[in-house]
């Protein structure tokens, strides 16, 4: 690193001091927190963002600024790496150690340190980097973006392109098309979407037709960027009628009794939906549009909320799946292509008997779905869905090389008409329209709607796929959740030593009780989550053992 980009970047973060007293973390999906503290954050985040193009040879990188589900007055920044799926965990303690460099001149120390390392050069030999920028609709967003900015042009010959207000998914799709040399603006993605929904529309066999179900969805935007892209979006789809609430432009706050995670955790109607909307088909989307939940009002009842959670969306979209697959009849050997099905320790028992049941291998993960994403993608098709809705379908490049090949075969022979040509093709359009970034609740909400029309069910049919078992989970205020330390499969507190052994005296009290607590990696909390054979168990059960996480770490 010479004279001159030193100066750089001394001049720079000068502009950024980070707080005082506060520890930053990269946590489960990139930094969170008060957006009043994370100036410095994102400026330096902005400086690993051109240092991760430069050490791939200048591909694009993708910022977002947003805290997803958190309440408005949080932010954070989520980074996407060039294939548009999160940032490598490789580089995650880098990022921990810059953000937390108490000086200008320990920042210039560790990033040089970090470029020998990785053998990053700056300079004319090179292409610059590129970063782009995108946030969500929260009021801080457009200060942390010019933050990033700065510390993205703090690295020399570096460019920061600004794309505006964007979900995240959006973003990760467009970085991973702009470097796969693919058309990559909003519109394309628009296109996209509208294009592969219209194509697995007109796939639907027509017997299904007179069975078919196109009554209106609502949606609840979460007062955030999801309903407004959907507006946008809903001109071009047919056979779609979508009522969009809660767009944040009536007054309503961003995720403030709205939204996905609302709605899983609490088990509740979101604001703006009621008695009216009785049996209706309801979706909610979280504060950037990358989790996506269903629920309706059942008829005996106004009050009770029946939720068709990511453990239901994911087994729907593996029931289609391999229903295509199965009619792969003259290739044994692609009848055999590896449908895996990846889910976390907040799988609801019953959806992970269900998807056993159905012949599925069944993988867990910790919770973030950067852990989740890399298994599936040991799988020809992968599923990967946390319970609060966030996942996608992955399906690997040699499945897709020998779908086009099969599918052109097929045409070739004269077969186009045949059942296993459209399986083909409907497969390809799923690839299409299914964001292989990262979980998208655009692209989620299409494929759940075209494969309800598609089997011609209703929402409470999907639902009788298999029953939940009753679960509850409870946030608990510490004075350190990081004194929380779980087994990697998150299912056993290590730490505070003696806690587990309490939490599963409290589990053989409850008839089908499993409980376990971590440390959230996006909000200052301790979880519980507790499933029983009844509600009335899981809520005492989670709150017993709420109760003993005070007692072990304290209140806050
Ligand atoms: C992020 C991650 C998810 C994770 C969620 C909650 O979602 O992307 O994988 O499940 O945080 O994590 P934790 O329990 O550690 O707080 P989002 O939608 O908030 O970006």
């Amino acid at each position: 690193m010479d004279e001159i980009q030193i100066a750089s970047i001394l001049k720079s973060s000068e502009l950024f001091p980070i707080p005082q007293g506060v520890k930053l973390s990269y946590g489960t999906a990139g930094f969170r927190g008060d957006a009043k503290l994370l100036e410095s954050t994102v400026y330096r985040v902005g400086i690993l963002s051109a240092l991760r193009s430069l050490k791939l040879g200048s591909a694009t990188v993708g910022l977002m600024i947003t805290a997803s589900h958190n309440k408005v007055s949080d932010n954070g920044i989520k980074v996407s790496d060039p294939s548009g799926f999160m940032l490598s965990q490789e580089w995650e303690p880098f990022a921990d150690q810059i953000a937390n460099a108490s000086s200008p001149e320990e920042l210039v120390s560790l990033i040089r340190k970090f470029m020998e390392k990785e053998e990053i050069a700056i300079g004319e030999n090179n292409k610059g980097a590129e970063v782009w920028l995108g946030r969500d609709t929260r009021p801080s967003g457009e200060s942390l973006l010019r933050a990033g900015e700065i510390g993205v042009g703090s690295i020399l010959g570096s460019v920061a392109i600004d794309i505006g207000i964007l979900t995240t998914p959006q973003l990760h799709w467009m970085v991973r098309a702009k470097n796969k040399g693919l058309k990559a603006t909003e519109n394309d993605y628009f296109e996209n979407l509208s294009t592969s929904f219209r194509c697995l529309i007109d796939l639907i066999p027509s017997s299904g037709n007179d069975k078919l179900e196109i009554s209106k969805l609502l949606v609840d935007g979460a007062n955030g960027v999801g309903g407004q892209k959907i507006e946008k979006l809903r001109g071009s789809l047919s056979n779609l009628d979508v009522e969009i609430r809660n767009t944040g432009r009536d007054g309503g706050v961003l995720n403030e009794g709205v939204g996905a995670d609302f709605v899983q955790k609490e088990k509740v109607l979101p604001v703006g939906f009621g008695f009216k909307d009785v049996g209706m088909r309801c979706a909610s989307l979280d504060g950037d549009a990358d989790r996506l939940v269903y629920f309706y009002i059942p008829s005996d009842s106004s009050e009770k909320v029946e939720l068709l959670d990511g453990d239901k969306i994911l087994s729907l979209f593996a029931l289609f799946i391999k229903e295509q697959l199965n009619a792969l009849e003259d290739d044994e050997e692609r009848k055999q292509s590896r449908l895996g099905v990846v889910q976390t320790a907040y799988a609801n028992g019953a959806s992970t008997d269900y998807l056993k049941h159905l012949g599925l291998d069944v993988v867990f993960a910790k919770t973030g779905v950067k852990h989740l994403h890399e298994k599936a993608a040991e799988f020809d098709i992968g599923i990967y869905f946390e319970a609060n809705g966030h996942g996608t379908i992955l399906f690997s490049e040699s499945f897709l090389s020998w779908l086009v090949s099969k599918q052109k075969d097929l045409t070739a022979k004269g077969q186009g008409g045949s059942e296993e040509h459209k399986a083909v093709s409907r497969l390809m359009a799923v690839s299409n329209l299914i964001n292989q970034a990262v979980g998208d609740a655009l692209s989620g909400v299409l494929l759940v709607e075209v494969i309800l029309q598609h089997l011609g069910w209703s929402i409470e049919k999907w639902n009788e796929l298999y029953k939940d078992l009753p679960s509850r989970q409870i946030k608990v205020e510490v004075p350190d959740r990081t004194a929380v330390v779980t087994t990697s499969e998150e299912t056993e507190a290590l730490r505070p030593m003696g806690i587990q052994d309490a939490i599963n005296s409290e589990i053989k009290k409850y008839s089908r009780g499993r409980a376990f607590i971590r440390p959230s990696g996006t909000e200052d909390v301790v979880r519980v989550y507790a499933e029983a054979s009844t509600q009335e168990d899981a809520d005492s059960l989670a709150n017993s053992v709420a109760q003993l996480v005070k007692s072990f770490l304290g209140s806050s």
